[in-house]
């Protein structure tokens, strides 16, 4: 007999004791920690309710499949709640991220068409890689400034400076370069110091979110909370800026219009405009989700991936042999040489599973489901624990490995890929953050040996989403 809903194993009553806890024990940074106990503790699924923050977790690849299945033609995730009182607070309209029912799938499948159909992964390469490639000039400038000439000490160490501001602003380049079609002033010789202060307003938004999930922002905002505050103003930045480029654009365009030749492509932006479906608001709201959504996103994971590269030199000679025969076969057609980097393509997924960006992809199923015996009903938050799931034996050989390999063998996918969430609401840069990322580490690890210091194991703590709980650093070794 299916048992019902009150059963379901969990500590789900003490919802203020809880949360007491969880502060007490820094259990807010470490929630991706907290999950992988639980799953042991009560099994492939249970109920939890912190402050005002109620959900089931499950872990298992079927039951996820049960969960994907009842999603309904308008999927619906999670709604951080300090994203959405901030745009209430201040009267802003929500985007794709935010909105829900047919209003988002009509922005959504417009987006689509500019932002993740495969025809477009011709106009986004150049642009990707042109950006790829100005970071390896501007690292090989950095060693030849800093070696003094001799070969012995043509390093780059970056044992001192780190890569992730470097890397946050290449990123931030490469979204900009598609979405306006010219890079904004990011990752030239001057970075623009507006630039600089976007990125960073990104970082303080997400550090400033975690607690509200639990406590809610209008209580927060009634006592006058330093959190708060700090949340409004970094997302005031952030829309201020965007809302900045987007205006010189929308101006730039209507300039061009008059005398510039007619060209098939010439950005997400100028694509959405031109065709006059969304009103001008809720394509400012989307692009501005956008240009936030791709800063942390895929810096993180890129640093990931060549923090476990360093660990693994015989995996790089591997890929790099891969990408040199892919190369030569291609003759410089880098598109063509997208197509047969297959294990390349594997790192990256495997690097999503021990490393993802969301510790978990939620849904609220659209009709009543049954997972693992007990009843669910329609519309209660299901989360999926992909972090957990990604450690876990069961669903992994030897999980704790990093192995490409894994990917290409046929090891049953079966709901196992979730990095970049699932189906319609899945994840909107996924093409653009996949592209950018093959395409900054071909030209990596074409010209540089990764190294790392030996024994500096990276543990990863939970800001909104999951980050190295320490700075990585890493020697570049030109080849
Ligand atoms: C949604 C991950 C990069 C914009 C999501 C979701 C995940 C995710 C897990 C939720 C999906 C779901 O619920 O099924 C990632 C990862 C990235 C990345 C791992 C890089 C490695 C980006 C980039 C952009 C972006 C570069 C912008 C260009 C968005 C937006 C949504 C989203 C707008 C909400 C889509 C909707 O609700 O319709 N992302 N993301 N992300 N992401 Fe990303
Ligand atoms: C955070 O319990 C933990 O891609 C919560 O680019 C559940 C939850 C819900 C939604 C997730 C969020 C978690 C992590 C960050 C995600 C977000 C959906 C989109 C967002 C995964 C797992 C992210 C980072 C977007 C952000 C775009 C925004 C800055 C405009």
């Amino acid at each position: 007999a299916v048992r019902p809903y009150s059963e379901l194993p969990g500590n789900w009553k003490n919802n203020w004791f809880n949360l007491y806890q969880y502060w007490k024990d820094d259990g807010i940074h470490n929630i991706h920690n907290i999950m992988l106990s639980n799953f042991q503790k009560y099994g492939p699924i249970y109920r939890e309710k912190i402050g005002t923050y109620e959900n089931i977790n499950i872990i298992d690849p079927t039951d996820s499949a049960t969960l994907f299945k009842a999603e309904g033609l308008y999927p619906e995730r999670f709604l951080v709640p300090a994203w959405s009182a901030y745009r209430d607070f201040r009267n802003k309209p929500y985007g794709v991220l935010l909105k829900s029912g047919e209003s988002w799938r009509h922005d959504r499948l417009i987006l689509n068409k500019e932002a993740m159909a495969l025809e477009l992964m011709e106009s986004f390469v150049p642009l990707l890689n042109e950006v790829g490639q100005d970071f390896i000039k501007r690292v090989q400038a950095k060693i030849q400034n800093s070696g003094q000439g001799l070969p012995n000490k043509c390093v780059l160490d970056l044992s001192q400076q780190v890569l992730t501001r470097p890397l946050r602003l290449l990123v931030s380049a490469a979204v900009c370069h598609v979405l306006y079609g010219t890079r904004l002033g990011l990752l030239q010789d001057f970075v623009d110091p507006e630039s600089q202060r976007f990125i960073d307003a990104v970082t303080v938004m997400f550090e400033t979110t975690p607690l509200m999930l639990y406590i809610p922002p209008s209580f927060l905002r009634r006592i006058n909370a330093k959190v708060w505050q700090n949340h409004v103003r970094a997302w005031d930045f952030i829309f201020q800026h965007a809302d900045k480029c987007i205006q010189n654009f929308y101006r730039d365009m209507r300039l061009n219009q008059k005398t510039g030749p007619e060209r098939d492509y010439r950005s997400i932006l100028s694509n959405i405009l031109l065709k006059n479906k969304m009103p001008i608001e809720d394509v400012k709201a989307s692009i501005t989700e956008m240009m936030a959504g791709g800063v942390d996103t895929t810096s993180i994971t890129l640093q990931w991936a060549m923090y476990e590269l360093a660990r693994a030199p015989g995996l790089q000679d591997q890929l790099r042999s891969e990408i040199l025969t892919a190369k030569a076969a291609s003759q410089g057609d880098i598109l063509k040489t997208l197509k047969t980097v297959p294990l390349l393509k594997a790192t990256v997924k495997e690097t999503l599973r021990l490393h993802p960006v969301a510790v978990t992809v939620q849904r609220y199923p659209a009709e009543d489901i049954i997972l693992q015996n007990y009843f669910i009903p329609a519309k209660t938050l299901v989360q999926v624990g992909i972090y957990a799931m990604g450690r876990d034996p069961r669903y992994f050989h030897k999980p704790e490995q990093f192995n490409p390999q894994r990917w290409l063998n046929q090891e049953a996918k079966y709901f196992r890929l979730l990095g970049f969430g699932f189906g319609p609401r899945q994840c909107l840069g996924r093409r653009i953050a996949e592209l950018e990322m093959y395409l900054f580490l071909i030209n990596m690890l074409e010209n540089f040996k990764i190294e790392s210091k030996r024994g500096a194991e990276v543990g990863t703590t939970f800001n909104l989403i999951l980050l190295p709980d320490k700075p990585i650093y890493f020697t570049l070794r030109p080849i």
